[in-house]
């Protein structure tokens, strides 16, 4: 930008320009400056090529099917002039929103089908991948959770403030910009299937409901339904009592049912497709109808029957402990069983992937496959609260595969997390996902280029969650980076594209997820954070006046005998709330894998593991093989400084060079002070700390830096 500032100056004749040959050189600078300032990241994976003519042919008038067929000639990337037909037509073939394709042909049922059906075809077009396909998606509602706050702030977001609301008095105000936003975020979603939307924090503030926000929620609604996304709202359980001045929020009580039926009809008066509701109740001190001696059950099937009428849904969140001594990863188990079968049909229990709370690696949530006679979905996190935020480099498809694919035993072999959720074992009236999402005002949307991947892959595994994370990293790497757009020099090395950008890229994708767990928490370590950040390292971290399970030693148990939980028979038996074989394999140390040792095991510091070390050395070749890892990462990036922008290619660079050094922080944080435990020598081989253990503990655990210097990232 300075740089084109300067020529333009220079031009103007501002600077000492005295022949032609010097602007004909200047000229050439400001244009390469351009191109090569011209990648922020906004295109996401939709980036634009070359428009090729192309003939479509469709008898549909439906709105969504002209934007389909508009897409199609816009984008279209295949030989000039073929012809295609697109019809909206049923298939014994096609279930729901899903399509048939043919290199000549796109078919669906509903209209949303041939918009899916055409982004597919695209992206076929771009990746060079087969287009005869028939595709149907495994869950019907695929939903991006928003945690905004009707301020403009985003719980736990780390691209900006949020794209539906802003803290100005003229929040309410809808302005052009904001259609244009709105209207791009839901293209977006649409390109990967995604067709839900919550728009506010799973802690609801009561106002969301009032009639001057229902206006503008409407305004949203309006744009976002042209591509194919229902508005969600999450609402808080109180709310009869704070917005509707009654006495009680009882969800029994015959005011309260009266007071939520009429909402709801205030809300499909306007957004006649609302999709439902998402309700956090009885959780991290918010309302719910235990504080009326109620149930679950009561709650959820109190706003079923207001949303049946028109279709709505309920997403009841199982997200609930209470600070007891109990073992907080038993707590959602033993209160949402009891209930299984109570609940109405058109409620589904959303289910975070582990059963404490979104961590870098957790065991699978035993809820899921377990309730039989109740629909659950389950809920990822994308934005990275717990996985470095929009720093750390962290492609969390491969965290999601492995939770999709874990067999829970539930049904049978094979009752993967996947096929217990998508319908594929349980019927279930309704099937859905979500992912929290890592979207703001960002101009890349999602803070960093590298996490518009996650936003990517969620959407892609909603639609068909049996795919591989390496194909979605193949995927995404050739629509975000192809190098149609880069400069003419970059172009002529384009044929080395595939094994000098491509495969290694995408390789380091596939192994960031193990690689942050290894030098964050590796063996089944959780919750190793310090303070409410969780960002960086803090296992010393133990306030008085802080919750016990807020704080890392209610995690880690480490003492002068070992380490890790204890979650076995003779501990808090967890472990028997998994089907068999998982209990017994769980339960016992010789059995359990190394992953989920410390998840469920106290295990001595000397004890030796299969790999012939003890946990002690074990642990530090972890946490040394997680630091070395993202020190290549970055050799590696700089290998593909000449088949990225300039931009994209300095963001990412920067952001390795950071998450190396919080790498080392965490590596030398977290063993320094279990070393006061262990009082084992460092290993042979292991290369020896960088700081010492009062020098990380007084860093600020936002920034991983020395206090006062910086405390921003
Ligand atoms: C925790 C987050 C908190 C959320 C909560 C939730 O730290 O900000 O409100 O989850 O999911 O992980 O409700």
């Amino acid at each position: 930008m300075k740089l084109i500032t300067r020529c333009k100056y220079l031009l103007s004749g501002g600077g000492q320009i005295r022949s032609c040959q010097s602007i004909l050189f200047l000229l050439l600078i400001l244009t390469a400056a351009k191109r090569a300032g011209a990648e922020n990241g906004h295109g996401l994976w939709l980036r634009k090529g070359k428009t090729i003519s192309v003939t479509v042919t469709c008898r549909s008038s439906a709105a969504m099917v002209q934007l389909a067929c508009a897409e199609l000639r816009e984008n279209w990337c295949g030989k000039p002039g073929e012809n295609i037909t697109i019809a909206l037509k049923p298939d014994k073939a096609i279930k729901g929103d899903g399509f048939i394709l043919t290199p000549h042909s796109i078919q669906a049922a509903t209209p949303a089908g041939v918009l899916y059906g055409v982004f597919d075809f695209l992206r076929r077009q771009k990746c060079r991948q087969d287009a005869s396909i028939t595709s149907n998606p495994s869950y019907g509602r695929r939903v991006l959770d928003h945690w905004d706050n009707l301020n403009g702030t985003i719980e736990r977001g780390y691209a900006g403030k949020s794209i539906f609301w802003r803290d100005e008095k003229d929040s309410l105000r809808v302005t052009g910009q904001d259609r244009k936003l709105w209207r791009a975020y839901a293209r977006a979603n649409a390109s990967i299937g995604i067709n839900g939307a919550v728009l506010n924090n799973v802690n609801a503030a009561p106002p969301i409901l009032s009639g001057r926000y229902l206006k503008k929620i409407k305004e949203i609604a309006d744009v976002l339904r042209l591509y194919g996304v229902r508005t969600y709202l999450s609402v808080n359980f109180a709310s009869p009592i704070v917005l509707g001045k009654l006495k009680t929020a009882d969800p029994l009580d015959p005011e309260v049912i009266k007071w939520w039926q009429n909402k709801i009809h205030d809300i499909y008066t306007v957004i006649p497709d609302f999709g439902g509701f998402l309700v956090k109740a009885n959780s991290e001190g918010q309302s719910g109808p235990q504080d009326y001696h109620r149930t679950h059950a009561d709650g959820a099937n109190m706003f079923a029957d207001a949303l049946r009428p028109y279709g709505g849904i309920v997403m009841w969140r199982a997200f609930v402990y209470s600070a007891s001594d109990n073992d907080r990863a038993k707590q959602a188990y033993a209160e949402f069983m009891p209930f299984d079968g109570q609940f109405r049909d058109n409620v589904i229990i959303q289910v975070k992937n582990g059963p404490v709370d979104f961590q870098p690696r957790e065991p699978f949530s035993p809820l899921f496959g377990a309730m039989k006679k109740t629909s659950v979905m389950p809920e990822f996190q994308i934005t990275k609260e717990y996985l470095g935020e929009n720093i750390h480099l962290v492609f969390l498809s491969t965290l999601w595969e492995e939770l999709l694919n874990s067999d829970t035993y539930q049904a049978c072999k094979g009752s993967t997390v996947a096929r217990c959720t998508d319908g594929s074992i349980y019927p279930q009236k309704y099937t859905a996902i979500a992912g929290v999402a890592n979207i703001g005002l960002d101009s890349n949307w999602c803070g960093s280029d590298f996490d518009q991947a996650n936003w990517y892959a969620f959407g892609r595994l909603a639609w068909n969650d049996h795919l591989s994370s390496a194909l979605i990293a193949d995927e995404w790497l050739k629509l975000t980076f192809s190098p149609d757009s880069l400069t003419a020099a970059q172009l002529s090395a384009a044929h080395n594209w595939q094994n000098n950008f491509l495969a290694p890229v995408k390789d380091m994708m596939l192994k960031s997820r193990e690689v942050m767990v290894n030098y964050m928490m590796p063996l089944g370590l959780h919750h190793i954070f310090s303070a409410n950040q969780h960002y960086g390292p803090g296992p010393w971290y133990a306030p008085k006046n802080v919750r016990v399970d807020w704080t890392p030693p209610y995690y880690h148990r480490a003492d002068a005998t070992g380490i890790g939980f204890g979650r076995t028979r003779s501990g808090s038996d967890a472990v028997d709330q998994y089907h068999q074989p998982l209990a017994d394999e769980f339960n016992g140390i010789k059995t359990c894998p190394d992953k989920y040792l410390l998840w469920f095991h106290h295990v001595p510091w000397t004890y030796k593991m299969a790999s012939g070390r003890t946990l002690w050395d074990e642990l530090c070749f972890h946490y040394q093989d997680g630091l070395q890892s993202v020190r290549n990462f970055q050799k590696l990036w700089d290998t593909v400084s000449g088949y990225v922008d300039e931009q994209r290619f300095n963001d990412v660079q920067s952001k390795l060079r950071k998450q190396c050094h919080d790498a080392q922080v965490y590596k030398d944080g977290c063993l320094l002070y279990f070393q006061t435990f262990s009082k084992m020598p460092f290993p042979t081989g292991y290369e020896r700390p960088v700081y010492d253990l009062p020098y990380l503990e007084s860093i600020d655990p936002l920034t991983m830096e020395r206090l006062p210097f910086s405390n921003k990232k």
